[in-house]
């Protein structure tokens, strides 16, 4: 299967970190969506990514419908996202807030990088950037309790809250200034040695 993009999109990121942990054969295509807009119209008529396309030539659009699909056949033992119940739910809560910092963090570098200056609504950086920080600190809280955000093993919420770390440190380092977030910074710390995020790690070039 082919995923399709860049890492530099944390919501790429998180499928390509799916992907491996789950040991899945994937080829990545790395299509931007600034400079290919008709070869991922070809996939995804939204042009955004990720987008997946399947060995069959099915696609499949958004993060979370392809990691949706992803766990469905190459996590049977419910390892990333426990089957059912208030375990599942502690999982795709604290997953969505890691989502929506992700969104958020997206939305202010969109605003800040991609409108003229003159043209850039400072109070709209300003509400969504605040958003950011209180997904932040909320992924922060619950990783002070343990090694992991839920249980005693990895899942799918730190996967998101990972990424959704390193996407901010990139895209808004000056939020993370003085490390608001020291339990999220060390859990983001310790998955960064292993090669399944190391790997991950956009390299522009
Ligand atoms: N909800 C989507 C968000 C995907 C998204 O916003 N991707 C960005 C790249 S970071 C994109 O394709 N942007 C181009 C656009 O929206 O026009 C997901 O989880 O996959």
């Amino acid at each position: 299967m082919q995923l399709i993009g860049r890492n530099m999109s944390p919501f790429v990121r998180r499928t390509s970190i799916v992907l491996k942990l789950l040991g899945l054969d994937y080829e990545q295509v790395e299509l931007s969506t600034a400079d290919d807009t008709d070869k991922i119209a070809k996939i995804n008529p939204v042009i955004r990514v990720p987008s997946m396309v399947l060995d069959d030539g099915e696609t499949l659009v958004d993060s979370n419908a392809i990691i949706d699909h992803l766990l469905e056949v190459g996590d049977p033992e419910h390892r990333l996202l426990p089957a059912s119940g208030a375990e599942r739910r502690a999982v795709l809560r604290l997953a969505a807030i890691g989502h929506g910092v992700m969104e958020k963090g997206v939305s202010s570098s969109y605003e800040r990088n991609r409108r003229p200056k003159d043209k850039v609504f400072d109070g709209w950086v300003k509400q969504v950037e605040g958003q950011v920080e209180s997904g932040l600190a909320a992924l922060n809280e619950a990783a002070s309790n343990g090694d992991y955000l839920c249980g005693d093993h990895l899942t799918l919420a730190d996967v998101n809250a990972v990424v959704a770390h390193d996407f901010v440190s990139m895209a808004e380092p000056y939020l993370m200034k003085n490390d608001p977030y020291p339990a999220l910074s060390a859990l983001a710390k310790r998955c960064g040695e292993q090669a399944v995020f190391a790997d991950t790690v956009f390299k522009p070039g």
